[in-house]
């Protein structure tokens, strides 16, 4: 039985359906700060990830035997007030791995390409290798890494990772990602036909379609554990794009789109920071990491379904 948090977040929203579907609507609890705008299907619970007795109560309750912690704050808002999102985004950390070592739980929460810095080899990063990111949000998730780390090593806790990269999708809008601009320029394109990208061309950065995210996270999560040398946390990425890449792939289908640039300085130099690439081999090998969906074969399914939930 799985306790989610962050449950109405950009992964969170869609890691419910998948979930249930794996291994049905009762036994996947969702949580969040606030209420479901349209209903949720299965059970919900109200939580502030910082609350952590409500959290342990919520978890108790429910029997949960599993927690994937999906409530933080992402780069952008993170860098526009970074002492609350070290309170949020570490203190909700902190609260779901005390409360999956008191209630013997496996453990799950996400990092990403943002625990890498301007001093990582921005080239096929490597699983092992220099984090010593510039924005706060690359600060939680490097301490976040080590934290979980320390959780499994000290106590016992079976806590997994990856670091994903840019995560493209179109039930839940991002809220204040840097790597948005992936998102958006869909949505415009078939609103609008044109994107002004707050991106500059030629910023290479790792991303992934989301049923690949979601399909990632359960193979991880039920790999064999003696087969696992990493844990906190796995790289992983479907493909590698600049923003004129993508705008080429859309002009597949939408052949008038047009692409223009107005580079948003604070975003432009979150993503100058991170890799452009990085490499996936170590989940590959120790848990069979793979994906199903390169830039077009994405392209093509976020346009269609766009049109249907846009009424285009
Ligand atoms: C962000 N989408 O842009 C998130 C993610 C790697 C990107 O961390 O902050």
């Amino acid at each position: 039985k799985i306790m989610v948090t962050g449950a109405l977040g950009q992964i969170g929203s869609e890691l419910i359906a998948k979930l249930q579907k794996e291994y049905g609507e009762n036994n996947v609890l969702s949580t969040d700060i606030r209420q479901p705008q349209s209903s949720v299907s299965g059970p919900f619970e109200i939580l502030d990830v910082t609350d952590g007795k409500k959290m342990h109560e919520i978890a108790k309750d429910f029997g949960a035997d599993t927690i994937m912690h999906m409530a933080a704050l992402l780069s952008a808002t993170a860098e526009k007030q970074p002492l609350f999102a070290w309170n949020l985004n570490m203190g909700g950390l902190v609260n779901a791995l005390e409360v999956a070592r008191e209630l013997n739980m496996q453990f799950f929460t996400p990092s990403s390409i943002g625990a890498f810095g301007p001093s990582t080899p921005k080239a096929n990063t490597p699983q092992d290798t220099l984090q010593r990111p510039t924005t706060m949000y690359g600060v939680n998730k490097v301490a976040g890494e080590l934290l979980c780390d320390y959780y499994y090593t000290r106590f016992g806790v079976d806590t997994r990772g990856v670091r994903f990269p840019g995560l493209i999708s179109y039930v839940a809008q991002p809220g204040g990602g840097t790597t948005d601009y992936a998102v958006d320029i869909y949505y415009k394109a078939i609103e609008e036909g044109q994107y002004t990208s707050f991106i500059a061309e030629g910023t290479y950065m790792d991303m992934m379609y989301m049923p690949d995210a979601l399909q990632a996270i359960v193979d991880l999560m039920e790999a064999d554990p003696a087969k696992l040398v990493h844990r906190n946390a796995f790289n992983v990425t479907a493909m590698s794009f600049e923003p004129s890449e993508i705008a080429a792939s859309i002009q597949k289908h939408i052949p008038d789109f047009t692409i223009s640039y107005e580079v948003d300085p604070v975003r432009q130099a979150i993503a100058d920071s991170w890799p452009d690439s990085i490499d996936p081999s170590a989940a590959v090998a120790e848990w069979g990491f793979k994906t199903k969906y390169d830039l077009d074969a994405m392209t093509a399914d976020m346009l269609e379904q766009l049109r249907k939930k846009l009424n285009k």
